[in-house]
């Protein structure tokens, strides 16, 4: 019977982890997939993590199924984390799942069953999951303009033109902080000016934040998150602890829905445990539990923040590297773009064909649309990577 599959085209994120990893050249330099990674090329076990794994390891008596929404205890911290106190908890729902993925997949979900015919307003470019999970579930992704690729700042205006076209029923996808791919992000003004819009329209926003505490820190990150949480009546936030706490196999988000009573509450509960239970019962606990013990032990939160704040502190260090090089290089200000873009990646604005000069001529990794992964980099390989682009006529 399987005779009727068809190949599917591979992520091209995934497929370029893969291209790395065959080249034999001990110079090649790996911009492509988002993990975070040290000076030497390792993406570490947070200390908090590893601390908090060694007491769960001595104090968990059992490993038996915990509930369909998660461990509640992970849900309230992480609300905590991600929305403070923006938001009445009485108004707020949330279910554990696999990965901030996995959040953006019950979301979606969740809308197609409240409104098989919503449009889904997704920026131009966007994180390539988001449009293929919407296509694989029949729903429909409508592009919004967000990059604008002279100045590789946010085509702000173009947003606003673009997402005044959604209306009641459909739902606008926006990113929470440090923009994948692009690098570029709105200010709080800007972001009072889409809160607006949405309130106009009465279209409902959907949040995925996957960053929290890569850009300009972790109150800083959550801030537009709890500015459109607290403004308009009823939003689905997608959070991921993949890149924040470093625990990326482990599968660790949470989905939030903000609903516009108590009563609305209760039933987008029981609808996100649904979900989880059609689609995989439990969500994973593991990540979830280390995230729950870091956050609600004074110790362990103040180490895992301040080792977050140090890999920040690394990504902008070598923004501003790459940026002053670039400058001295090309003797012009035209890739200060860099040290104004937060988070991990940049979008260099480089042509595909020049991206795969760079990979061949100089074994830079980097995906395709020029979005490179600025923790990749290290102080030797911020001018050879300078260089390369520089010497593609980028
Ligand atoms: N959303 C965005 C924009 C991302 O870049 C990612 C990837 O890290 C995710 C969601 C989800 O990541 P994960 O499923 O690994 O938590
Ligand atoms: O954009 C990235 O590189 C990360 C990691 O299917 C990722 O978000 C990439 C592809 C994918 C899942 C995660």
């Amino acid at each position: 019977m399987f005779e009727t599959l068809k190949t599917r085209p591979a992520d091209s994120i995934l497929a370029l982890m893969q291209m790395y990893k065959d080249d034999p050249r001990p110079s090649k330099i790996d911009l492509g997939v988002g993990v975070y990674k040290d000076a030497t090329g390792l993406t570490p076990i947070m200390r908090a993590v590893k601390a908090a794994e060694h007491q769960l390891w001595e104090a968990q008596d059992t490993k038996v199924y915990t509930g369909l929404a998660g461990d509640p205890g992970f849900s309230d911290a992480m609300i905590q984390l991600v929305l403070g106190d923006a938001v009445p908890r009485d108004k707020v729902a949330a279910v554990a799942t696999p990965g901030g993925t996995g959040a953006v997949r019950q979301a979606f979900e969740l809308i197609r069953m409240a409104r098989p015919e919503a449009r889904v307003f997704v920026s131009d470019p966007t994180w390539p999951n988001h449009l293929s999970i919407l296509s694989y579930l029949g729903m429909e992704a409508v592009n919004y303009r967000y990059f604008d690729e002279d100045t590789r700042a946010v085509d702000f205006e173009g947003m606003i033109a673009d997402i005044k076209g959604a209306k009641a029923g459909d739902v606008v996808l926006l990113h929470g902080c440090c923009h994948n791919p692009t690098g570029a992000n709105l200010n709080l003004a800007q972001w009072q000016a889409v809160v607006d819009v949405l309130l106009e329209t009465g279209a409902v926003p959907m949040i995925d934040i996957a960053y929290q505490g890569f850009g300009d820190g972790l109150e800083e990150d959550a801030g537009p998150t709890r500015l459109v949480a607290s403004s308009v009546p009823e939003c689905l936030i997608a959070a991921s602890c993949s890149k924040n706490f470093g625990i990326y196999r482990e599968r660790t988000g949470l989905l939030i829905a903000v609903s516009q009573n108590s009563e609305a509450r209760k039933l987008h509960q029981d609808t996100l445990a649904f979900l989880n239970r059609q689609n995989f019962s439990f969500p994973p606990d593991h990540g979830a539990r280390l995230v729950t013990m870091i956050l609600n032990d004074a110790a362990l939160k103040a180490d895992w923040m301040a080792e977050l704040e140090e890999v920040r502190g690394s990504m902008l260090s070598l923004r501003s590297q790459l940026a002053g090089e670039l400058q001295r290089l090309s003797g012009s200000d035209r890739f200060g773009f860099l040290a104004e873009h937060r988070g991990m990646f940049s979008r260099l604005g480089a042509s595909p064909e020049k991206v795969v000069e760079m990979r061949e001529t100089h074994g830079i990794y980097m995906v395709g649309d020029s979005r490179m992964n600025i923790a990749g980099l290290n102080a030797e390989t911020v001018p050879v990577l300078a260089k390369a682009i520089i010497d593609a006529g980028v």
